[in-house]
C-alpha cells in the first residue's frame, strides 16, 4: 500500500533545523504543498495554539521532525529542557494531527533510545531491553514517548502513524555553536579554525574509542519521505548508512578534508557517551532505500557548506 504525497498539504514541523529544512528540500520534487509554521508563528510547546493551527491549516500529511535537540554535551547540561521540550511537542503535535484528521504522520527519533550496551548493529527489537546512556536518557525518554504515541494512537484509534530512528545526523544547516553541537560539526569548525590561525593542534573529546554511525541529512530526508511513502507498519524502522567508525578515525578523515597537519589531542574530562550505535539497517534496506553519500563525500559536502556559511553558521562560542 502506498502514500500518495502529490497534491497533498504536507505539514513539515522544524522546517528551520537542519532535518525539516532537508525534508523540504526532499519534497519540492514530490509535487505536494508544503506547509511550515516558524516558532515566532506556533510555539509547539503550546497545546491550545497547535491544536488551533492544526484546525486551521488541516494538513494531509506530517513530519514531525521538530525537536529540542544538540551533542553530548547538551544533553548533558539541559536534561529539563531536552525531556520537558521534546515531550511537549510530540504530545501536542501527535495528539492534534490526530483530531484534526491527519492521514499519515511520520515521527523522527533518535538512535540514542537504545540501550547503552545493546548488540551491533542493534535491531529495532532493541527497544526497552536494558539501560541507557546517562548523557542522553532525557532526550531518549521523550524520544521513546513520542514512538509509543504514534504506536498507542495507531492501536487504539487504526491511524497511519509511523516512526523512523535516524542515526547520527550531519549536513547542511547543521549546528556549528561548540558548545551544543554534534562530533561532525564540532570537529569541521575545530580542525578548520585551526588550520585558519596555524594551531599546531586540535582537540578531541573523550577517548576517541567510541564508535558513531553517520548519516547525511539529505539522504536521512530520503529515506523518511520514501518511508512515508511506502511503510504503514507500528514497528519504527532504523534509518542509517549501515556503517561506523571510531570518533578518532572520523578526526583523521576530517583533518585530511580540511587539509589539518598538526597534532590530534584527546580530553578525556569530557564524556564518551554510549561506546557504540550502529543501527540494523535491514528493515529499512528491505524497502530498497539506499544512501547516496559516503562519508567522505558527505563530509565533504557539509564542509562545503560550512565555508560558504561560516559567518552565520551559529558560531555563537
Ligand atoms: O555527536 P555527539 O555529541 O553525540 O558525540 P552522541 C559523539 C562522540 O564524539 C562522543 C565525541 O564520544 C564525543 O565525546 N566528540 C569528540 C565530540 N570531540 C567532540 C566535540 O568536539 N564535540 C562533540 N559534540 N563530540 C548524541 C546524543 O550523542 O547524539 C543525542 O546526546 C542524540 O541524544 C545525538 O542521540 C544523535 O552520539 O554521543
Amino acid at each position: 500500500m502506498s502514500f500518495e504525497l502529490r497534491n497533498k498539504r504536507v505539514f513539515v514541523s522544524g522546517h528551520r533545523g537542519m532535518v525539516g529544512s532537508a525534508i523540504a528540500r526532499q519534497l519540492a520534487s514530490e509535487d505536494c504543498e508544503i506547509l511550515t509554521a516558524s516558532r515566532s508563528e506556533l510555539d509547539l510547546r503550546e497545546q491550545s495554539d497547535v491544536r488551533t493551527w492544526f484546525e486551521r491549516e488541516k494538513p494531509d500529511a506530517v513530519f514531525l521532525a521538530a525537536a529540542k535537540v544538540g551533542g553530548i554535551l547538551a544533553n548533558d547540561t539541559y536534561p529539563a529542557e531536552f525531556l520537558y521540550d521534546n515531550l511537549a511537542i510530540e504530545t501536542n503535535v501527535i495528539d492534534a494531527a490526530f483530531r484534526s484528521g491527519v492521514q499519515k504522520l511520520l515521527y523522527l527519533g533518535s538512535s540514542c533510545i537504545y540501550p547503552k550496551f545493546a548488540p551491533q548493529p542493534i535491531p529495532e527489537n532493541a527497544l526497552l531491553t536494558g539501560s541507557l546512556e546517562p548523557t542522553n536518557e532525557w532526550y531518549a525518554i521523550a524520544k521513546i514517548a513520542g514512538l509509543k504515541l504514534c504506536e498507542a494512537y495507531r492501536r487504539q484509534y487504526g491511524v497511519d502513524f509511523i516512526s523512523a530512528m535516524p542515526t547520527n545526523l550531519y549536513g547542511p544547516g547543521d549546528n556549528y555553536d561548540l558548545e551544543k553541537s554534534h562530533v561532525i560539526p564540532a570537529l569541521l569548525r575545530k580542525v578548520h579554525e585551526a588550520k585558519k590561525s596555524g594551531a599546531d593542534r586540535i582537540v578531541v573529546w573523550g577517548t576517541g574509542s567510541p564508535r558513531r554511525e553517520f548519516l547525511h541529512v539529505d539522504d536521512a530526508a530520503s529515506a523518511v519521505v520514501h518511508l512515508m511513502k511506502t511503510y504503514s507498519e507500528a514497528e519504527h524502522v532504523n534509518v542509517g548508512s549501515g556503517e561506523d567508525i571510531p570518533i578518532i578515525d572520523l578526526t583523521h578523515l576530517i583533518c585530511e578534508i580540511v587539509g589539518f597537519e598538526g597534532r590530534i589531542e584527546t580530553d578525556t574530562t569530557k564524556p564518551d557517551g554510549t561506546p557504540g550505535k550502529l543501527l540494523d539497517v535491514s528493515r529499512l534496506s528491505a524497502t530498497g532505500w539506499r544512501p547516496r553519500y559516503d562519508l567522505r563525500s558527505g563530509l565533504r559536502d557539509a564542509y562545503d557548506w560550512f565555508k560558504a556559511n561560516e559567518a552565520t553558521a551559529r558560531l555563537s562560542t
